[in-house]
């Protein structure tokens, strides 16, 4: 298998041909080992700054997925506390496969959990392309449960044709149709079931731009709303009140520059993402189990490890994934 380099990552993560907020993470968990591995340098400290360097480019590439910095924290944490490179390479090269080997387990264990939430018979509404939200859907019709599917296109990066290849390559029933299409077949939908790049210590969620309407819709319709996320998608910093940063992208993606030179009055918006309110949603699935929204706070202490008081001692407490040291 081809190593791929720090740089070549964070283009494929910012270009999103490596996308989704779990794939982006492993993606940057193998680079970081990768280049620990490749890294010729004389001491210690080089060895850390080159460390510090890859992992600050990983990290700027796309702002909103948090579990990017958090795999990256998991993963560099504990850097300075070895006694020379050979060591600190090995504790990072661990600590990077530990990261790739729960999050697989993770997006496992989700799809063994949201699919008890499926009933026989349900139809299930998903926006964008998420493989945790995916995996539920796919578990509970492997598991021999009539379902069917409404899957939309997710404007302007089409993310929706990525979820109806898988779906129909698993044989599952679906309907694919455009985002604005979403209220007209809320009434054929028993269930939605979409990712999240970040959930906020109140319970909020960040997901593909249009999953708040589609929340805010479902509501209206009294149709259950789940949220599949694993652990690493819940933000720390949220707990002392720091806002997830909501991924502007370019104005090509949405209208061809011809196009907008012939229009000098109009400005393209472009945001990737957008913030579903807690009491959108009525059960957030992780690894840990599943939870109201409301219990994101405990999550983020107990599960990820993080205390508020860890942020009185500067961010880099040294803890780890699932809370291990
Ligand atoms: C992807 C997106 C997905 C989440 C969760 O946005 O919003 O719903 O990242 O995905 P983009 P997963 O296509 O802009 O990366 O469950 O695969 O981690």
């Amino acid at each position: 298998m081809k190593l791929m380099s720090v740089p070549e990552t964070a283009d494929k993560i910012k270009s999103m041909e490596i996308r989704g907020a779990g794939r982006i993470a492993r993606a940057a968990a193998e680079a970081l080992r990768d280049h620990a591995l490749s890294l010729k340098v004389k001491n210690l400290q080089a060895f850390s700054s080159e460390m510090e360097k890859a992992a600050e480019i990983l990290v700027s590439t796309r702002p909103t997925a948090v579990s990017l910095p958090n795999a990256v924290h998991i993963i560099m944490t504990g850097l300075d506390q070895a006694k020379d490179i050979e060591e600190a390479r090995f504790r990072l090269v661990q600590r990077a496969d530990g990261f790739i080997d729960s999050s697989r387990h993770a997006v496992e264990n989700i799809a063994q959990f949201g699919a008890r939430h499926i009933r026989d018979g349900d139809t299930i509404l998903t926006h964008c392309n998420s493989e945790v939200a995916l995996g539920c859907i796919i578990e509970a019709h492997r598991s021999g449960k009539e379902i069917e599917v409404f899957a939309t296109e997710v404007r302007p990066r089409n993310q929706g044709l990525i979820t109806i290849r898988t779906l129909n390559d698993a044989g599952i029933k679906t309907n694919f149709i455009v985002d604005s299409a979403v209220r007209s077949f809320i009434h054929d939908v028993d269930l939605v079931i979409v990712g999240a790049d970040a959930v906020t210590v109140n319970g909020a969620v960040v997901n593909k731009i249009g999953t708040s309407m589609v929340a805010h819709t479902a509501k209206e319709a009294r149709v259950n709303m789940i949220v599949a996320a694993e652990t690493y998608k819940f933000a720390p910093r949220t707990v002392i009140g720091e806002f997830i940063q909501i991924e502007e992208r370019g104005p090509d993606e949405v209208l061809p520059e011809a196009v907008r030179k012939t229009l000098p009055n109009v400005t393209v918006r472009n945001p990737a993402f957008d913030v579903t309110p807690a009491e959108f949603i009525d059960l957030i699935v992780t690894e840990a189990g599943a939870i109201p929204p409301q219990m994101a706070y405990i999550i983020i202490k107990e599960y990820l490890g993080w205390d508020i008081t860890e942020f009185a001692q500067g961010f880099d407490a040294p803890v780890g994934f699932n809370g291990q040291q």
